[in-house]
């Protein structure tokens, strides 16, 4: 008994060390950062609008744009993110291991990865929901009519976690034909190994793009989940976390306040609207809660833009995925995007 309870103090005066060590500055994630000089972002390894490498072989995407944007605020320079890119399989030992220093990967948050898996989640950059797309030929209109049908999935994911709750509850069978990238599951689909795919309602659509002819296939109209995507961080770093949380609230503030990289430069010189002028730091509580310079705020939006313009070039309207902004439109504009405010 007294040995168990000594080893109960070992247990807890271990965990104290740690947690003294996590608080301390000298080993904050901020730090480690500053002194690498980059931030390492875990993407994942090519899925068009969110991270994907482009003709020139840079990453371009909203999920890229979001370690852009907490480069800016930490090293006030966009440029310095080393891109790591990730399976789904591979991508939370990455970020437990260290080797990452924020996951920016169309993730989602459930309760399991949020609390089990020593991670936090810091926010929601897209709000997505799981579909399915078959081969025009098939003529089927509804997900209700894939009883018996092959299924292309990628492992690791949610995405085959929904697959199996869907098919259970609406009493059909089918048969998952797995795949460890999103390459392989849509070439998978394209030469027939399956009679449909699933996954995010974003990554159909970007999927749908590699295909040899995108028009032989159609998304059909079920989304059989919630799937709210964001960027993760490591536990036990309460200011790495915030920073990462304060920048994707940054950004969607800017955009609710019509503050974007174009026009920034000018509000900083002449702005008298206080909400402005706090989302910028000239006013307001500026960097010293995060521990980072005063324009923090005004760097994001300087160099990457407000949510809206990201959105838009990446997965948007003015991108080849043609997304509507939908749920991730702004609450005042008939979406759940929505930020607290900087004050
Ligand atoms: N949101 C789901 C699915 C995420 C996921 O990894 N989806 C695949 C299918 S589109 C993907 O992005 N693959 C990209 C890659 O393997 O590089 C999750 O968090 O589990």
């Amino acid at each position: 008994m007294a040995q168990k309870i000594s080893g109960v103090f070992a247990v807890l005066a271990a965990s104290a060390t740690l947690f003294a060590v996590n608080v301390n500055a000298a080993d904050s994630t901020l730090n480690k950062v500053k002194k690498q000089g980059y931030v390492q972002c875990g993407v994942s390894a090519g899925l068009p609008g969110f991270s994907n490498p482009n003709a020139k072989g840079q990453w371009e995407g909203l999920d890229v744009e979001f370690c852009q944007a907490v480069a800016a605020a930490t090293l006030g320079d966009k440029t310095k993110v080393k891109y790591i890119p990730l399976t789904a399989k591979e991508r939370f030992t990455a970020l437990q291991s260290g080797e990452i220093d924020i996951l920016s990967r169309n993730t989602t948050w459930t309760l399991h990865r949020d609390t089990a898996l020593g991670l936090n989640f810091t926010g929601v950059n897209y709000y997505d929901g799981q579909g399915f797309m078959v081969k025009k030929d098939m003529g089927i209109k509804s997900a209700k009519e894939l009883d018996g049908a092959a299924v292309c999935v990628q492992s690791g994911t949610t995405t085959e976690l929904n697959l199996a709750d869907y098919f259970r509850v609406n009493g059909m069978k089918y048969k998952p034909v797995v795949f460890d990238t999103a390459p392989q599951t849509s070439k998978g689909f394209d030469s027939g190994r399956c009679d449909a795919l699933t996954t995010d309602q974003s990554g159909l659509y970007a999927l749908r793009l590699n295909l040899k002819d995108p028009t032989s296939a159609v998304v059909l109209p079920e989304i059989i989940s919630k799937e709210p995507l964001g960027p993760v961080v490591r536990q036990g770093d309460d200011q790495w976390f915030n920073i990462v949380r304060w920048t994707l609230f940054t950004m969607i503030n800017a955009e609710e306040f019509n503050v974007t990289s174009a026009n920034v430069e000018q509000l900083k010189k002449d702005s008298k609207d206080p909400n402005i002028r706090r989302l910028i730091g000239l006013d307001g509580p500026k960097g010293k809660g995060l521990g980072l310079n005063d324009d923090w705020g005004f760097q994001i939006i300087k160099q990457v833009g407000n949510y809206g313009e990201s959105f838009h070039r990446t997965v948007g309207l003015g991108s080849p995925l043609n997304i509507e902004r939908g749920l991730n439109a702004l609450w005042n504009n008939g979406g759940i995007q929505y930020a607290p405010p900087i004050r």
